[in-house]
């Protein structure tokens, strides 16, 4: 497909980082192919994604998904790709340090999702979430009493200087992952999430209206929005959320 301008890696089957980088391809309407979801017939499937992670196409070998092709372009990392993306897709400010700033927040997003995967996960990757439940019990209170309310009060304050967008007055590509991540710990966390209402307002408001973004609200009812579930990044364990 000549057309198609990009070009997805990511696991087939949950929304997991990956959806960060779609929501912001999704958002600016952009040509791609979501590679590990199509058939290995077309070319897709994890077959694909696997020989990616093995180095097959020239470029910097990636570590982990997603991984964005453009042109002879590979990049990994998320908020690498979304800093490379950003301009193209008009989801980045003009300025440069504004731009910088972006990443730094998109960054900080990196390091909460860091500690919601770990906190399924407080032992091993490679462990089910089964062998390591007494300790991820463990460590839940202290998320959600501590560290979800410190990362969200931040993000919030951040809004209340620049509003009604993180960076000011324009929509960037970190807003559509601030709307990920408020949707994710909803799912995750109903019931920390419901006590940190009224300190998190100004970010209901912004991902509400990252929701109502035509594209966006187009994007979400449709079958290529895969419903959260409990092999991803945002897991819902009654067990883990604070009453
Ligand atoms: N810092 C990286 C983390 C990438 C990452 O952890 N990817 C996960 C899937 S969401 C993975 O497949 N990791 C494999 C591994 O860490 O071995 C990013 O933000 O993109």
């Amino acid at each position: 497909m000549d057309d198609v301008r990009y070009q997805l890696y990511y696991w087939p089957g949950i929304q997991g980082r990956g959806e960060l980088v779609r929501l912001a391809l999704e958002d600016a309407g952009a040509s791609y192919q979501d590679v590990a979801r199509l058939p290995e017939s077309e070319g897709g499937g994890l077959r694909a994604l696997m020989a990616m992670l093995q180095g097959q196409p020239a470029g910097m070998l990636p570590f982990a998904p997603p991984i964005l092709v453009a042109g002879e372009l590979v990049l990994a990392q998320t908020a690498a790709i979304l800093h490379f993306l950003g301009p193209h897709l008009g989801l980045a400010p003009r300025d440069e340090g504004a731009r910088d700033r972006a990443l730094q927040l998109q960054l900080t997003v990196t390091d909460l999702l860091a500690e919601v995967h770990d906190g399924h996960h407080p032992i091993a990757s490679d462990l089910y979430y089964e062998d390591q439940k007494a300790e991820a019990k463990r460590r839940a209170g202290s998320f959600t009493g501590e560290r979800l309310p410190k990362f969200l009060g931040y993000f919030e304050k951040v809004l209340e200087r620049a509003g009604p967008h993180l960076l000011g007055k324009d929509l960037a590509y970190v807003d559509l992952s601030m709307f990920q991540l408020m949707a994710g710990l909803d799912y995750a966390f109903p019931r920390a999430m419901e006590r940190l209402a009224s300190r998190t307002e100004r970010l209901r408001a912004l991902a509400d209206q990252v929701a109502g973004r035509p594209r966006l609200a187009a994007y979400l009812a449709s079958e290529r929005r895969l419903p959260f579930n409990e092999r991803g990044l945002f897991r819902h364990y009654p067990e883990l959320d604070a009453g």
